[in-house]
């Protein structure tokens, strides 16, 4: 059975978007059942955690096989044997790849350094001054993503695929803003790649131990 590692608590900002969530619902797509291993902000530093992930962060996965970390290393693992995740032709399978990479390395980030600027720097001079100029960036980014879109329903081959895990987790960091919503044919993706029951499990899993850790 597979073992995904994640947090048993964090901030509510980051809840529902900690990136064991990528890998949750690329298990889930793939009917693949997994262990959730817990850790305690306390467990990163510890050498049997820096064994698996060596910056200490969440996700490290194993499947018996492997042992891996990087969530978009781990989707991409999960996508190799599961249809459900990528097409077994060699331009479908390329499609998904390409796409899975455009989220990692073309929109996000963009959504990162705005997410660093709003999330732990929101008060800071430098984050103010800065502030205009990076959601300029990225609103461009998402202009060109919604064309590239157009009227397809998913990115790759227009079949629900790996890289529209990651695309979506991607924009859903931009959840504490309204930047999403100005960009229909997005707001309507994301949308859409949330109703899909894999995720909605994933979300409901990653979050069920949150409750129970919360700090009194
Ligand atoms: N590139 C890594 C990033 C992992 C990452 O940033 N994990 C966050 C949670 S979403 C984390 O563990 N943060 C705690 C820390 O960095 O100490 C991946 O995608 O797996």
């Amino acid at each position: 059975m597979p073992t995904v590692t994640a947090f048993k608590w964090v901030p509510p900002f980051a809840q529902g978007s900690v990136r064991d969530i990528r890998v949750r619902w690329a298990l889930e797509e793939a009917g693949l059942g997994y262990d959730a291993h817990l850790i305690g902000f306390e467990d990163q530093a510890t050498p049997e955690y820096r064994a698996l992930q060596p910056f200490g962060q969440v996700p490290a996965f194993s499947d018996g096989k492997v042992e891996m970390f990087e969530s978009g290393a781990i989707v991409l693992w999960i996508a190799q044997s599961s249809d459900a995740l990528m097409p077994a032709d060699d331009a479908g399978r390329a499609m998904v790849l390409t796409w899975l990479f455009a989220a990692s390395n073309t929109i996000e980030p963009h959504v990162a350094a705005l997410a660093i600027i709003d999330l732990f720097n929101a008060e800071a001079d430098w984050a103010r001054a800065r502030r205009p100029e990076v959601e300029a960036a990225l609103r461009k980014r998402l202009d060109e993503l919604q064309a590239a879109l157009g009227d397809r329903q998913w990115f790759a081959n227009d079949l629900f695929s790996a890289a529209d895990i990651l695309m979506t987790h991607v924009l859903r960091d931009l959840r504490h803003t309204d930047i999403v919503a100005d960009y229909p044919a997005l707001a309507a993706y994301v949308a859409r790649a949330e109703a899909r029951p894999a995720f909605k499990r994933a979300l409901a899993d990653q979050m069920k131990p949150f409750r129970v850790h919360a700090p009194a």
